[in-house]
Order: structure tokens, then C-alpha cells, then sequence
């Protein structure tokens, strides 16, 4: 049946064993240590969070109980071992909850953002022919459960909804399941099996679906833990939204919750949500994307907020420059460990202990001495070290192909199974990364990536716009910031607060809604001559750096 597609991630014989061989693959799985952590860690603090603004303190011991009677809720159901289940949810413990009861009961998530509508989780739902999803009754003044209402007309496989809430309407209430333990499986899973699919960033068209094993996941958190110094002592927060992989697995919950540490989730990433936590809690490490991490530098010098637990600030997601990388240092007083990590597999840190001036100017290097690294020309040749160009590479946590979907992979992966990051970098004679830029045309806005064709399809679609292009613009705050041109149709002269609201309409995240929308008569593209979307968006994006 359609709904048992093959869900796997194949690396090459050699490599299984030499990877084995190695130790990075241990055959763990995540039922398996949280399981074995609710017995070493039994009375201690996993989760620290609110749920509905009270707040929630969960023990290793709970965390295990809950995910237990969430799995045989869920198994009850009539749901699958190997099924897919959408999981929505913001910054609340359940979120942990309901995705290791997904595990222990041998379901899949699809991790997707609390920003994300209509659109992108009816994208999800198809390409993982998900059956059920996940969601919290509210977040952020939005309700989910008209998102489910259509999700579950548009996508019929999605037969299931899930409410995390006190009225979940038509849809079952988390805290209604009725667990059936006599159906949950004896055995965990296959550790080379696919856990999870996480999101892809979206670079060209859609969001594409990455399927993560048990091995390889647990590898790269395992080993961001030594890393990024964490401890069963350490307290980590969440800041940015949990499903993301950077405060998911860099080392993010994932590694902490490995480690025996205690997490601690920051509602938002402000600095009047966070700072307060901070004090309480004595987090001690955490991840922020660049425009973050300067306001928080910022707010950091007039806070009344004693900040002093924290030993490790992590910025990744999009570029530090120097110049901003001093200035968080100078306001924030903690080690700043650079992060250029990607949901697809390969993170680079740089050392708590490297020089300051490797942590000013690079992004780190690999995780694993097992990460294979090529900086190649346009026509794919490696270049000495010094040398500029595109990113690709394989290793023991990359993935080797997207979920169902050929096309991305045969764009994305090179014949002997290198994963094209899209990344244009620099690789220093000692194995640092500096990223100078991209190939593709993506928006990187603060840390989220925006697909420059999918905006423009939405846009398109619009009765009144004859052409779109999107490009990425710089910007002071966010890093970049998305820019529309547009041609109107003949007599037509769309606003474009009218435009903004057209793509809100089409139910996609907020943050894919252009920042700014110019209007112009033609893209003038005889100066390029025959153009390719590439040159015609470097294009508009000069003429209008050059009006500023
Ligand atoms: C420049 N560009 C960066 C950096 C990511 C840890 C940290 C981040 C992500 C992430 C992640 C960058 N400087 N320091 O998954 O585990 C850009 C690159 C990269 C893309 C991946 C993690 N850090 N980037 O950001 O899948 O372009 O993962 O290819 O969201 O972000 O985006 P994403």
C-alpha cells in the first residue's frame, strides 16, 4: 500500500562497516537512550518549560512515562510501525514528548514549523503520505485546528489529528488517548532505519523531506556534545523554534537530552522571553541565528538579568561576519562558537578552544574526521585548499538522498554520492570553512531559507502580475530581506500590501511573505542577453542597491 513507501537512507557496504568499524555508528536508537536515560537520570530535570504559562518541570522518569503512554495512545489509534505523522508544535515540553512517544511506538515525524501553513503541511503530508498529525490547539494567536480542517480535506491520507489543548474540537486531545501498552512493539527499531524526516531549507522550489537515521543522528549529536562541552551538568536552551535541526541536534535537545542534561525552552527567542529563563535556570549553553544574537548582544549590556551561567553562545544559520562576531563577544562575555551546520547532514564548529581570531573568522570545521570534504570549480574539479568554490560533501551523517523524489536528487547528489550543499566556501590549509556565499537562489532571512521560485509561483498566481522575480537583498537586521520585482498585467497597477496579503492568503509562512515589492515596466533584459534567472536576480538586486 502506498502508505508503506520505503523509508531509507543507503550508504555504501565499505562505508556501513568502516563506519561501524569506527565507532560513529553504535546501533543505538532513540527509544533505546532515552529509555536507559529515565533509569540513570531517573529523578532528574530533562524539560524545563510552559505550557499555556505554567510552568512544566519533567524528570528523565516522566519524560519516558509520557512518551509510553503517548506511543500506546497513539498504537491504539490504528496507527503503523513505519507510519508518518505530521508533528506541529512550538516551544512546550510536549513537543519532546510526543515525538520520542512517536519513536517508542515506531512512528515517523515530519517536523515542521510553527510558522508553516496550509501550503507547505499539505507539501509534507503528501510527499511523506503521512497519516496523522500534530498539533497545538493554539501558538502565537493561530489556530491549528483550521489548518487540520484543511489538511485533512486536502490530503486525505491524514486520517488522524492530534490536539495539544484543552478543546480539540473534533480531534482527539493528546491528554485523551487511550493507551493500549499490549500494542506497543517489544523491539526498537533498526538503528539503520529512517527516525525522522526533518525539513529541507527549500533552495529550489519546494521544501524537500530528508530522512535521518537512528546511527547517523545519535552519531552527530553524540559527537557535538564533546564539542560544544556538554555535560550532564549542562543546561540548554532552546531559543530558536525545536523543530529546527540546529537547536534540535547541534548539539541542541537532542544532545543534551543524550547527555543526561536538562533542557530549557524559551517561549520566543526575545531577550525579554529568554533573559529571565536564563537567570532562573542557569543555562549554561545555547544557539542563535546572527540578527539574534546582536540584539541579544545589545540587550545584554542594560539587563537587569544576571547572565553570567552562560559558558557557550552558538551562532549559526546564516553567516557571522567578523565585525559581528567581535561585537556579540564583547556583549554577551561568553565563548562564541560558530555553527555552519545543514538539516541535509554535515556541522562544522568551530572549538571552544581555538584562537580567538579562528573563531572570529571561520565557521568552524567538520564534525568527524570521517566528513569528506571537496571544494570544486564550476565544472566540478577540487581546488587546493585557499581555494574558492562550491561545498560538496559525504560522511557519516550526510544523507545520500532526499524522501521520494528523484528529481531534487539527482540536482542535489553527485554520482559517487556527495550531497551539493549549495554553499560557496573557503577552505583554510588547517580544514576551516568560511562561507563567501551560494550557489543557489535562495533567501537565507535570518536563518530561515525562502526559495526564491516558490514565492514566485505564489506571486504568479496572482490575477494581476504578469512576471515575478524575488531576490535576496542585505539587510541591516535580518542579514537579507526578501525583494519582489513585478511586472503588472497591461492597466493594471496591484499594491503591494494587496500582493503581501494574496500570499498570506495562500496559506504559506509568514516569513516567505516579501519584505518589499517594486513595480517595474519590464526587466530590461536585453543587458544580460538570453538571461537565466541567476543573472536577471543579481541583476535587479545591483539596480536597486544602486538607488539606495
Ligand atoms: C553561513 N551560512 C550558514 C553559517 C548555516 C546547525 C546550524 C545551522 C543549521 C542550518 C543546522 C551557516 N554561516 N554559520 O541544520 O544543524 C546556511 C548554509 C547551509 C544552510 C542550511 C545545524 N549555517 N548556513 O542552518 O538546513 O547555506 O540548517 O547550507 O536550515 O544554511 O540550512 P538549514
Amino acid at each position: 500500500s502506498p502508505s508503506r513507501l520505503p523509508l531509507a537512507q543507503i550508504w555504501p557496504d565499505d562505508m556501513v562497516q568502516r563506519y561501524r568499524a569506527a565507532g560513529y555508528w553504535r546501533g543505538e536508537t532513540f527509544t533505546g537512550f532515552v529509555r536507559d536515560n529515565a533509569r540513570r537520570f531517573a529523578d532528574k530535570t530533562a524539560i524545563v518549560g510552559h505550557t499555556g504559562g505554567v510552568v512544566q518541570r519533567w524528570s528523565y522518569a516522566q519524560l519516558w512515562d509520557k512518551a509510553e503512554t503517548i506511543a500506546a495512545g497513539l498504537l491504539a489509534l490504528g496507527l503503523q510501525a513505519g507510519d508518518r505523522v505530521v508533528v506541529q508544535l512550538g516551544n512546550i515540553p510536549e513537543f519532546y514528548s510526543v515525538v520520542f512517544g512517536l519513536f517508542r511506538a515506531g512512528l515517523i515525524p515530519v517536523y515542521a514549523l510553527p510558522a508553516h501553513r496550509i501550503t507547505e503541511i499539505a507539501h509534507f503530508a503528501r510527499k511523506a503520505q503521512a497519516c496523522a498529525y500534530v498539533a497545538a490547539q493554539h501558538h502565537e494567536n493561530f489556530d491549528y485546528r483550521t489548518l487540520a480542517r484543511e489538511l485533512q480535506h486536502e490530503v486525505p491520507t491524514v486520517q488522524h489529528t492530534i490536539i495539544v489543548g484543552d478543546d480539540a474540537a473534533e480531534f482527539t486531545a493528546l491528554h485523551h488517548l487511550q493507551p493500549d501498552p499490549a500494542r506497543l512493539p517489544s523491539q526498537d527499531a533498526d538503528p539503520q532505519s529512517v527516525a525522522f524526516l526533518q525539513i529541507s531549507g527549500g533552495s529550489t522550489g519546494l521544501s524537500k523531506l530528508i530522512p535521518r537515521t537512528h546511527d547517523d543522528y545519535i552519531y552527530s549529536f553524540r559527537a557535538s556534545n564533546d564539542i560544544c562541552g556538554i555535560t550532564p551538568e549542562s543546561v540548554y536552551m532552546v531559543a530558536l523554534p525545536a523543530a529546527h535541526n540546529f537547536p534540535m541536534s547541534s548539539p541542541g535537545a537532542m544532545g543534551a537530552f543524550y547527555a543526561g542534561a536538562t533542557v530549557v525552552l524559551s517561549p520566543a527567542p526575545s531577550p525579554d522571553a529568554a533573559f529571565p529563563l536564563i537567570e532562573q535556570e542557569k543555562v549554561t549553553a545555547l544557539g542563535l541565528v546572527p540578527p539574534l544574537a546582536l540584539l541579544w548582544a545589545q540587550a545584554a549590556e542594560t539587563t537587569p538579568h544576571d547572565l553570567s551561567s552562560l559558558q557557550v553562545l552558538q551562532v549559526g544559520g546564516a553567516k557571522l561576519t567578523p565585525e559581528a562576531a567581535r561585537r556579540v563577544i564583547a556583549g554577551l562575555g561568553c565563548t562564541l562558537q560558530q555553527v555552519f551546520g545543514m538539516a541535509e547532514g554535515l556541522v562544522n564548529y568551530t572549538r571552544l578552544n581555538d584562537p580567538l581570531e579562528t573563531i572570529i573568522q571561520t565557521q568552524g570545521r567538520p564534525i568527524s574526521p570521517a566528513d569528506e570534504i571537496l571544494v570544486v570549480d564550476d565544472h566540478g574539479h577540487p581546488l587546493e585548499s585557499g581555494g574558492t568554490g562550491y561545498l560538496l560533501t559525504r560522511g557519516p551523517y550526510t544523507i545520500r538522498a532526499y524522501h521520494n523524489d528523484p528529481a531534487a536528487n539527482a540536482r542535489s547528489f553527485t554520482e559517487d554520492g556527495f550531497y551539493r550543499t549549495g554553499d560557496v566556501v573557503t577552505r583554510t590549509a588547517d580544514g576551516y570553512l568560511i562561507v563567501q556565499g551560494r550557489a543557489t537562489d535562495h533567501i537565507n532571512r535570518a536563518g530561515e531559507k525562502i526559495s526564491a521560485e516558490e514565492v514566485e509561483d505564489h506571486l504568479l498566481a496572482h490575477p494581476q502580475v504578469f512576471d515575478a522575480t524575488v531576490v535576496s537583498i542585505p539587510d541591516e537586521f535580518l542579514g537579507e530581506r526578501t525583494c519582489a520585482f513585478i511586472i503588472p498585467h497591461t492597466g493594471t497597477r496591484p499594491r503591494g500590501v494587496e500582493l503581501k496579503k494574496w500570499m498570506r492568503e495562500r496559506g504559506v509562512a509568514a516569513f516567505k511573505v516579501p519584505d518589499q515589492i517594486v513595480l517595474v515596466d519590464s526587466f530590461d533584459t536585453t543587458a544580460v542577453g538570453k538571461t537565466s534567472r541567476k543573472e536577471l536576480r543579481a541583476k535587479l538586486r545591483a539596480q536597486l542597491l544602486a538607488q539606495e
